[in-house]
């Protein structure tokens, strides 16, 4: 296909139509808030006369089912991926508007958390611009993810209240409406057939997002859906004066999609989240059958048509739901109803960690969805008569492969059980998912384990939040890099040439001047932008480690005072932005802690500009698009194994900022991309870990023969940092000294310092340190999310069934 032509003259029509229907006089009239919503509203009707994409000639059409999709700001993103960025700004222009302005009114949609929901988005952008045929399936949150504010250095949470104004890129149609039904109770028929009664009745209404492939003409509809009563308002009650319970089945009903849970790589199991799971599944499969139905195709060519891939295991009871339709609605046999399930579904794996591995409760399954745990146990039954014909006596094995065990259902194992694919998201996190997490399933069904190291979309995270680096490699190399980004590779010469690393310089340093500008509004500080900008942003997380930067950053200090007038310094900013899950107090801790360090190092008039802490309040998407590009230093130090794959690791790299990190996830990839010159690469591995962990690590007795970290220690414990209150960070400093130091900051302290002394011995030759950055952008070509969706379909969604 090939790139839409904006049109002019339909643009300016549906403009005017807009202003009039606000009962306006002109355009002139509109705040620039309105303005953004009707450009927004005009470009979305102009899109939607585009008939979607058929699937190519024997294409699976591709369901991505996630819980999550981080898609942050659509409408310069459209207009960008559209090619009509231009266009568009030259006809705002005689209206005296800039479009550049126009674009900050938007509120990021922040329908999910992390790394999983910005994967699930950079994946429709790619499916759409590699012409893969699909529809995104998630939840329309009323509220997203919280915004997050500091007060005297703690996180305080308040509502994301994203959709006070409409959104105007939703389109709903109520043509496509689902029925959901909850709870209730199941009978069973003297023919021994099922009947599932419901007691709660819920509506699932599709709201759909555009999703506009780079400059081929194709968008893809992510389809969010949103809850509301089958019967929002009881007359009956009403008339009888009974004026609340009359509202009340829609009151209900509305809870369900009004929030996104905040949790990050822990799961909780919390009655309204598996309501919430359900109700999109549910939503999701009645809507893939109806098409598949529609399209005149029979039931049992569903595999041949359709693939659904789920995002981790949030949307799992996806599976029984396929089958409790095909067994119960269509009166198939379960080897009918399995054998399409089983070869509909795969599985990609976020995680190792146990306390990320979903497992609900029994009982409340079975009180939120008595039919599907009747069908989750007759998988489990079927599954046990084939693991004791592998392996007969072994009850161990029984009890480590079971779905369902100890008043339990696992969602990986019914997963990993029931899907045809099953994919970790990085070389060495795939490797463990076979290793360590699925070992006897692996001995089962060795073809069914897969690796699709993730991806990052390079138009958001590179041609659009980046556009002189844009503009540079534009320029010299002369070809599309958009959708190639293996192209870069040419770039690689370019090194050489001293003027083109004046120009790569300058382009870092225009974007850590706009930082500058942002973080001086933001935060109040001052930052010097000719020092070193060490980045970490992720999700605040033990195993991330932001407690290690944290005593990186007592050690610089330490190093001022001890040596005020060392003209060696390297000047650095150290820069933070990571949201802690509300009830996760040790991450809340280390929040304070790094604000209370910060506090104490910025107004030392020793220090000056050499040394600052910054902590950008409310990262989000639109705070990473300001902060990636004008990153030096990339921190990854997560525990070597409990990273799956990382993302910000391939943003950060593009966009020319070196890596210090671990041998963990996909830095690994990134290390063997980018060459070992290029990258600092420190710490215990995951087999030394595992070491450590088997060997009685002790941090009491590192801290003794340590007596440099242990002075650094000992600071926080006597409130240097924190007014003289001593237990001010009791929680984070209890973890590391008394609790064992689970995740192993101090064991890879030396190291890490030691790591951060090579990153200042490059940086203080910067044209040595431009030349690697320039290595880092040519070489992260294979980062790219168009190159994991073309590895989806070649080792998943197209392979042999
Ligand atoms: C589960 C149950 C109940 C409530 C919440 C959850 C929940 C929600 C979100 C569990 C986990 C998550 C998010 C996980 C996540 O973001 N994982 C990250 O996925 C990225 C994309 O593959 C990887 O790059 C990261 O390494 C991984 O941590």
């Amino acid at each position: 296909m090939s790139q839409q032509k904006f049109n002019k003259t339909r643009f300016d029509a549906a403009l005017t139509r807009h202003w009039q229907h606000l009962g306006l006089a002109s355009a002139q009239q509109m705040t620039p808030h309105q303005w953004w919503q009707a450009l927004s509203s005009v470009l979305a009707e102009m899109l939607a006369t585009q008939p979607p994409a058929p699937p190519k000639q024997g294409q699976r059409h591709v369901n991505y089912l996630s819980m999550e999709f981080l898609i942050g700001r659509l409408t310069g993103n459209n207009l960008l991926n559209l090619g009509w960025y231009n266009d568009v700004q030259a006809a705002l222009a005689e209206h005296h508007i800039e479009l550049s302005e126009l674009l900050e009114e938007e509120i990021d949609p922040a329908l999910g958390n992390g790394g999983l929901g910005r994967l699930a988005a950079c994946y429709m952008d790619s499916m759409a611009t590699v012409g893969q045929a699909a529809m995104g399936h998630g939840l329309n949150y009323q509220y997203g993810l919280f915004r997050q504010t500091f007060e005297d250095g703690q996180q305080r949470e308040a509502p994301d209240d994203w959709l006070r104004d409409r959104y105007p890129w939703f389109r709903y149609n109520a043509a496509l409406d689902v029925q959901v039904g909850i709870g209730g109770k199941v009978k069973q028929n003297h023919d021994g057939s099922i009947i599932w009664r419901p007691n709660i009745l819920l509506k699932g209404e599709a709201w759909d997002l555009p999703v506009v492939g780079y400059r081929n003409g194709i968008t893809l509809p992510l389809r969010l859906w949103k809850a509301s009563s089958a019967q929002p308002f009881d007359l009956t009650l009403f008339n009888n004066g009974q004026f609340l319970q009359a509202e009340q089945q829609g009151i209900e009903a509305n809870k369900l999609t009004k929030v996104l849970y905040p949790n990050d790589n822990h799961a909780e199991g919390k009655r309204l989240r598996l309501m919430q799971q359900y109700f999109q599944c549910a939503c999701a499969v009645g809507d893939i059958l109806r098409r598949h139905h529609l399209a005149g195709r029979a039931i049992r060519s569903l595999p041949d048509f359709e693939v659904i891939q789920l995002n981790d295991t949030h949307p799992t009871i996806a599976i029984p739901e396929m089958l409790r339709v095909l067994l119960d609605e269509h009166q198939l046999s379960w080897d009918d109803a399995w054998h399409i399930t089983s070869r509909t579904f795969a599985y990609t794996n976020h995680t190792l960690m146990p306390e990320a591995l979903e497992r609900w409760d029994e009982r409340l399954v079975r009180d939120v969805l008595p039919r599907h745990m009747l069908i989750i146990k007759e998988i489990n039954r079927r599954l046990k008569k084939r693991v004791k014909k592998q392996w007969p006596d072994d009850r161990a094995m029984w009890h480590k492969l079971a779905v369902v065990a100890e008043g339990q259902v696992r969602m990986a194992n019914l997963c990993v059980v029931s899907c045809f694919a099953v994919n970790g998201v990085a070389a060495l996190h795939s490797e463990l998912v076979v290793k360590d997490l699925f070992p006897e399933y692996h001995q089962l069904w060795p073809n069914k384990f897969h690796n699709v190291t993730n991806g990052i979309t390079p138009r958001r995270w590179l041609k659009q939040c980046n556009p002189l680096l844009s503009t540079l490699i534009d320029d010299n190399l002369q070809v599309e890099w958009a959708n190639d980004l293996d192209a870069l590779a040419w770039l690689a010469p370019f090194a050489k040439k001293k003027a083109f690393r004046q120009q790569f310089r300058a382009i870092k340093q225009q974007n850590k001047l706009r930082l500058t500008v942002y973080i001086k509004r933001v935060t109040g500080i001052d930052i010097n932008p000719d020092a070193l900008f060490d980045v970490q942003i992720k999700r605040l997380h033990e195993y991330k480690r932001q407690h290690l930067s944290l005593l990186h950053m007592l050690h610089c200090y330490r190093q001022l005072r001890d040596h005020p007038d060392n003209p060696d310094f390297v000047p650095r900013v150290f820069i933070f932005g990571a949201k802690a899950a509300p009830g996760y107090y040790l991450a809340k801790n280390i929040i304070y802690a790094i604000n209370h360090v910060a506090q104490v190092i910025n107004n030392d008039p020793c220090v000056g500009d050499r040394l600052k802490v910054v902590f950008i309040p409310d990262y989000r998407i639109t705070a990473a698009e300001l902060i990636i590009p004008a990153a030096d230093l990339s921190e990854q130090i997560s525990t070597a194994g409990y990273e799956a794959s990382g993302t910000g690791n391939m943003k950060l790299a593009l966009n020319g900022a070196l890596t210090i990190g671990t041998l963990d996830g996909a830095n690994v990839e990134i290390a063997q991309a980018v060459g070992e010159k290029n990258i600092f690469i420190f710490g215990n591995s995951v087999e030394e870990v595992k070491a450590l962990k088997a060997g009685g690590y002790s941090p009491k007795k590192l801290r003794k023969q340590n007596p440099y970290l242990d002075g650094l220690l000992k600071e926080l414990e006597k409130g240097k940092f924190s007014e003289g209150d001593k237990h001010a960070f009791d929680l984070m400093l209890q973890s590391l000294t008394k609790d064992g130091d689970p995740w192993l900051v101090l064991a890879d302290f030396d190291a890490y310092i030691a790591a951060q002394q090579q990153v200042e011995a490059l940086w203080k030759n910067q044209d040595a340190w431009t030349r690697a950055a320039i290595m880092n952008t040519a070489h992260t070509g294979r980062f790219s999310s168009d190159r994991s969706i073309r590895d989806y379909q070649q080792l998943i969604w197209q392979a042999a069934r």
